[in-house]
């Protein structure tokens, strides 16, 4: 718990279930007696056999058999906080009921867990895939779970597909090959026989898919949902969720790179700014559709295979999400949280997407094999702040204690309590539905690619280069030719170009012809198109030696903070680095520990000693040359510069900087140059074809 945050109702309650084991406590059994002895099992004889009588070591290893739990089918890996959301003002309450998105006096507390699809709870955090986004809202009227991706769009358009399609992206059945990683047959050969999944495998080849951060990427939640206000009217509703720190994403290369370096990469810039009270924040927007225009759109608002272009139907901000508690216990709390689609609270309900209604079924079934039975709600992390009362009794792990004398509706031995209908109760929206049982697809729901030739038109050309570069990584990883020439050919109708071009990087035939698809952009999809740039909570890495340049490294890393960057010294081993001048300058961490791709930029201050041997080490030359390579900021000053050019970095390319001084006269302007240059995240324009790195 912080300071800083406000000690939210949730936070509140928790405090019922913390167990602080303090500095001075005796270890009991789980009975409470207190253990003498707990690293020798109680034997017959020093040499002997152990007795069935130890109940403590008994006990200690029978918990400790038990101590797993199923991790989840899909969204395995992830990382969780607590935070809080408020509405900015009260104009949604035009359209919904629920209060939580309309009093700007109301703030709700809220759990939010980041997660990864495909990998297994201990695989890394930055593979090639979609991230989830879920939120528990803890409102008044109960939980609100809001289940979402990073990606506005998903990969199927029928529940009934899901299991086909997670066998299919998860590892291979006879090996368990390959962890975390969509690149192999199995997935391709679904995607090429399935072409409703075009439209997200595009956003999965593209930068979307290789998040910075948790803290700089998007939220949708992807199905259209429904508000209805007080009077049971309903409008449909897209949400967003918008970073305030902007989407950013890694490169390829160093993804792969950061998944040994630090497979908790993701996790821990969570942990890490939560913990520095650089609290991350997001924008919840709508986007509102009148019910009379449910059939105003070129597709279907029951596909979630869509997405409705910004430039259609504008998003509308709402409120603030502020994350500012990491968790007390990742397993109590990360681990235990059960999401479920069809936690709403009255003034938000469904609509018939059957993606959307099948994951209604799903999330509860799931959460009963998971969290072991019925009482999963009464786990702390799940419980409402609103009051819980009803007539479910008994099953496994029941926490509540009834002292009601009946357990059944209507009842008079209780007054008839508790009773239904009560002011707020969930109605459900009332729709006219008929039709004959049919397990068919709806026509309006086979237009497979006018969407993804709108993803792919509104791409820069930087973002374009990575998609066909991504496809070629995972169609080249495919060993089947005839699965790379399938896929291939259903990218002639997003487009030809974009066919061809990934053909000729897989070594199949380049298709001639393409369908004619109109060309319509929407800028919105594009990350490059406006980004936003910040220096804040950036991590700079600066190659320090002795002999360095103590005074222009200390203005340096004096000027990061004061921006709210991150700066660490990285010294050739750790403790310190003694400058110039005579001085102990501490080390952050020792150069053997780390790599360029754990930060954003790179400083190599000046100081002709210190140079030299950084000139020296062949890791310090590649730390330079990777972050180039990877378009991270970098910045030299003094003899610094001589490290850049012994890594054959260019200064004259964009977003590296150099000054010729030193010491106290490192210009102001330099430091506003590396400051401008690591917002921009990356100088995407940058030549690196022939850097080695
Ligand atoms: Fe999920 N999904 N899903 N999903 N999903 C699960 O629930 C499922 C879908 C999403 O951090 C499971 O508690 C089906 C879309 C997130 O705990 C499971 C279908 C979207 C999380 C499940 C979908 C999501 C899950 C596994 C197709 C974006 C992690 C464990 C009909 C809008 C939540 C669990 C967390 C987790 C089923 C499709 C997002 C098995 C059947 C679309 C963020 O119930």
């Amino acid at each position: 718990m912080t300071d800083e945050a406000a000690r939210d109702r949730k936070d509140a309650q928790l405090d019922r279930d913390r167990v602080a084991d303090g500095d001075d406590e005796a270890l009991t059994t789980q009975q409470g007696v207190r253990v003498d002895h707990t690293d020798d099992s109680l034997k017959a004889g020093r040499r002997g056999p152990t007795l069935m009588e130890d109940f403590h070591v008994r006990e200690k290893i029978t918990h400790f058999d038990h101590e797993r739990i199923p991790e989840r089918v899909v969204h395995a890996r992830g990382a969780g906080a607590y935070g809080v959301f408020r509405p900015y003002d009260d104009w949604l309450a035009e359209f919904t009921a629920a209060s939580f998105l309309t009093d700007p006096a109301e703030e709700t507390p809220v759990f939010v867990r980041f997660s990864t699809v495909a990998g297994s709870r201990g695989s890394a955090d930055t593979p090639r895939d979609v991230r989830g986004f879920a939120t528990k809202f803890y409102t008044s009227a109960g939980n609100y779970d809001l289940v979402g991706n990073n990606f506005p769009v998903f990969f199927i358009q029928d529940g009934a597909k899901f299991p086909d399609f997670v066998h299919a992206v998860k590892p291979e059945p006879r090996n368990e090959i390959p962890q975390a990683a969509s690149a192999h047959d199995t997935l391709w050969d679904f995607v090429s026989l399935q072409p409703e999944t075009l439209h997200a495998i595009m956003w999965l080849m593209s930068d979307r898919a290789l998040p910075r951060s948790y803290r700089m990427m998007q939220g949708f939640g992807v199905h259209t949902f429904r508000l209805v206000d007080a009077a049971g009217h309903g409008t449909f509703v897209k949400f967003h969720w918008t970073p305030a720190l902007g989407t950013h994403s890694l490169v390829w290369e160093e993804a792969q790179q950061v998944s040994g370096a630090d497979p908790d990469f993701n996790r821990r810039d969570l942990w890490d700014a939560i913990e520095a009270g650089a609290f991350p924040e997001w924008e919840l927007g709508v986007q509102l559709v009148p019910e009379e225009d449910e059939f105003a759109f070129d597709f279907d608002l029951l596909d979630a295979t869509k997405l409705i272009p910004e430039e259609q139907v504008p998003v509308r901000p709402v409120g603030k999400l502020t994350l500012n508690r990491n968790p007390d216990n990742f397993f109590a709390e990360t681990e235990q949280v059960a999401f479920h689609t069809a936690n709403v609270v009255p003034g938000i309900d469904f609509t018939n997407d059957p993606l959307l209604q099948a994951r209604n079924f799903s999330y509860l079934d799931t959460q009963l094999i998971r969290l072991g039975g019925p009482n999963f709600a009464h786990l702390p992390v799940n419980r409402p702040v609103a009051e819980v009362h009803n007539d479910q009794r008994d099953g496994y792990g029941q926490h509540r204690i009834h002292t009601s004398a009946t357990s059944y509706n209507k009842n008079t031995i209780s007054g008839d309590s508790p009773a239904p209908g009560a002011a707020g109760s969930y109605r459900h929206y009332t729709e006219k539905v008929e039709g004959a049982k049919i397990r068919e697809r709806s026509e309006s729901f086979k237009d497979f690619y006018s969407q993804a030739a709108l993803f792919w038109h509104s791409m820069t050309p930087v973002e374009a280069d990575h998609i066909v570069a991504a496809y070629r990584f995972e169609l080249g990883k495919v060993t089947d030719k005839d699965i790379r020439a399938r896929v291939v050919d259903q990218l002639r109708f997003v487009d030809l170009e974009l066919a061809q071009r990934v053909a000729e990087g897989v070594g199949v035939p380049a298709p001639v012809e393409g369908a004619q698809m109109e060309r319509r952009m929407s800028p919105a999809l594009s990350q490059l198109s406006d980004p936003v740039r910040s220096v804040a909570t950036r991590k700079v890495a600066v190659l320090a030696a002795d002999g360095v340049d103590g005074t222009g490294m200390t203005r340096l890393v004096a000027d990061l903070h004061r921006r709210g960057a991150v700066p660490e010294v990285i010294g050739l081993v750790d403790g310190t680095v003694r400058s110039e001048s005579g001085e102990d300058v501490e080390v952050d961490r020792a150069l053997p520990t780390m790599a360029s791709v754990l930060y954003d930029a790179v400083a190599v201050p000046g100081g002709a000693d210190a140079v030299a041997a950084l000139r020296g080490d062949g890791r310090a030359l590649h730390f330079v040359a990777e972050a180039f390579k990877h378009g991270k900021a970098i910045a030299a000053f003094g003899a610094g510069t001589e490290l850049l050019e012994a890594a054959r970095v260019d200064p004259a390319e964009s977003g590296v900087v150099t000054a010729a001084a030193d010491g106290g006269d490192v210009p102001d302007a330099f430091l506003d140059a590396f400051a401008d240059a690591i917002a921009a995240h990356r100088a995407w324009d940058r030549r690196t074809d022939d850097i080695a790195a």
